[in-house]
């Protein structure tokens, strides 16, 4: 059976970029034939600074936000990254065959390290690393992220390659699986980029805990362009987007959206498309809050999710600390 695995960190908001772009996704590879596992990591998340309780609240957040969007805790190993020790503990090993010049070549550290200077966490330098022991605790086939990730899951395959040829066979040697740039929901403030949680503006993204006001807020106030019919292309970016995200709430084409729209303007169209966005999200929105309110029930699911991870990783661990010699 194929393994396949993913990992999102534990942030305060989630919109429906997320929700579209990574969360369903995983929800689609629930089927027979896969062995899945998601889990909430937690110290990825420490690599930038984090208030506790705050830090707290998000990974129950993300827990019951992925349980409200259809992850089975009966098919998938849902847990937290921080309860299975074990991740930490192959990240060091990994740490002493990783090379400074992999890591200072990797993009998102530049990116998130610029402007630091010297003051830059060294555990956002090793974030790679982590994620790499992540993936190769599992034996893991597959591995879906998005496009920005793939670098990261490329050094988790060279990691597995290196100690393999050092200490002979013991890791799977991951795929990536990147999801198609269909899947990316733009920002409704500025179309060219993506939806992203630290937008500089509120209007940029739909969360998904938006009331029916403010969904209807942010998409009046969405960008599109000075025409006035509805029409699905390229060249009109902000209305492309409207029309992507209608088609995935409604589950309708976006040509059977356009013929609906035929002949009226872009107002009716927002108000439509409001009311399809909160329609999608009431139900998810009453499971989450469900969840929340139960936090005995959250609590009782991550654990079994870290036993039985635990279970996995601990046994690869023994056969790891085995092949280095540390094992008497
Ligand atoms: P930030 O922009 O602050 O880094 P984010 O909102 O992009 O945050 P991440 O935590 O980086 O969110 O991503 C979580 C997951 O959601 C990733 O798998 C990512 O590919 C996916 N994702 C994020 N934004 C979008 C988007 N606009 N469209 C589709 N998928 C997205
Ligand atoms: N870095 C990833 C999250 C992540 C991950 C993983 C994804 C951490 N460990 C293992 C896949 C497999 C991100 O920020 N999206």
């Amino acid at each position: 059976m194929p393994r396949i695995l993913t990992a999102l960190q534990p942030s305060g908001i989630l919109h429906i970029g997320n929700l579209f772009g990574a969360i369903e996704p995983m929800v689609k590879l629930q089927v027979d034939d896969n062995e899945n596992l998601l889990f909430i990591v937690d110290y990825h998340a420490i690599t930038v600074p984090q208030e506790p309780a705050e830090l707290r609240r998000n990974i129950l957040f993300a827990t019951a936000t992925y349980l409200a969007a259809g992850i089975d805790p009966e098919k998938t190993i849902l847990f937290q990254q921080s309860r299975v020790s074990e991740h930490t503990e192959l990240a060091w090993i990994l740490n002493c065959l990783v090379h400074m010049g992999e890591l200072e070549r990797m993009t998102q550290y530049k990116d998130k390290a610029r402007g630091k200077g010297e003051s830059v966490s060294v555990g956002l330098f090793d974030y790679p690393v982590l994620m790499a022991a992540d993936i190769l605790l599992y034996d893991t086939n597959v591995v879906p992220v998005g496009e920005d990730q793939k670098q990261h899951v490329e050094l988790a395959r060279d990691l597995a390659e290196r100690f393999n040829s050092r200490f002979g066979e013991t890791f799977v040697v991951p795929q990536p699986q990147i999801r198609k740039e269909g899947a990316r929901i733009m920002g409704l403030d500025d179309p060219e980029k993506k939806m992203s949680k630290s937008a500089s503006s509120e209007k940029n993204y739909i969360s998904l805990m938006d009331d029916e006001k403010a969904v209807l807020k942010k998409i009046k106030a969405a960008v599109t362009d000075s025409g006035s019919t509805i029409s699905y292309e390229q060249t009109r970016p902000g209305l492309a987007n409207l029309l992507t995200i209608y088609s995935l709430v409604t589950g309708k084409p976006t040509d059977q959206i356009v013929n609906e729209y035929e002949g009226e303007g872009y107002g009716d169209f927002k108000v439509g498309l409001a009311g399809a966005v909160s329609a999608y999200l009431a139900p998810i929105q009453e499971k989450i809050n469900g969840y929340l309110q139960d936090e005995p029930k959250l609590l009782a699911i991550l654990e079994t999710g870290a036993a039985r991870a635990q279970a996995i990783a601990a046994k690869k661990m023994e056969l790891v600390r085995q092949k280095i010699g540390v094992k008497l």
